[in-house]
């Protein structure tokens, strides 16, 4: 799949205000600087759609991107950021888990992660929240080029070995680096496969 058209939609505040059409949305998410907007300009081919910061925790709001018509790119709030107030910090906002859990948008979840780090508590319990909700989600491993492919290897079998701990099945994933543009086309193509279903 190749993206032709992405334009912004809005920006949501509460669940209430996302658009109410028929289109579904596929969503992004992690913890706050894991690269999640570099993705989603390198995925569309749009540098400034969503906005690369070097300062993490200040997108607080559900933005939508209407991509081709056909479907919408939403960028999700990050998580588990700490220097913020506290009603913020609770583990996963009020914002974050009433659009995945209970809106019914959401046809499928990509979680970013850090491809250097250590499985983080905080993504393990956000998988938990997901799994007993049955919400389908993938995993992004991010930041692939500031690794070896040797270390990267460690890395991931690591990450499955913890995952398989807590799930038969493990979800889909995938490896991506937004500065040579590794794992776009694979996840393009599962974009494309979900939105078949
Ligand atoms: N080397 C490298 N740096 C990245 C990559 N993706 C993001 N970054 C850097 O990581 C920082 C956070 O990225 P950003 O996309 O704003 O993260 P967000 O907070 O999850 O939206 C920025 O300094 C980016 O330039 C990547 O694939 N490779
Ligand atoms: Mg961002």
């Amino acid at each position: 799949m190749q993206i032709h058209k992405a334009e912004f939609r809005c920006s949501s505040e509460r669940v209430a205000q996302v658009p109410k059409d028929e289109l579904r949305d596929i969503a992004f998410i992690g913890r706050s600087n894991v690269g999640k907007s570099s993705l989603i300009n390198m995925l569309t081919g749009r540098k400034g759609l969503a906005k690369v910061s070097g300062t993490p925790g200040k997108t607080r709001l559900i933005n939508h991107f209407r991509i081709d018509d056909a479907w919408y790119l939403v960028d999700l709030p990050g998580y588990g950021y700490a220097r913020t107030s506290k009603t913020v910090r609770s583990d996963f906002s009020k914002l974050i888990t009433d659009y995945v859990l209970r809106c019914e948008r959401l046809h499928f979840l990509f979680v970013l992660v850090d491809a250097r780090l250590e499985p983080q508590k905080i993504d393990l319990r956000f998988f938990e929240l997901l799994g007993a909700n049955g919400i389908p989600f993938g995993i992004i491993f991010t930041k692939a080029d500031k690794l070896s492919k040797a270390q990267l290897e460690k890395n991931l079998a690591h990450y499955h070995d913890i995952l398989s701990e807590q799930w038969e099945e493990l979800p889909p994933s995938f490896v991506s680096s937004s500065e040579r543009g590794t794992g776009r086309d694979e996840i393009l193509a599962y974009i494309a496969h979900c939105l078949t279903l």
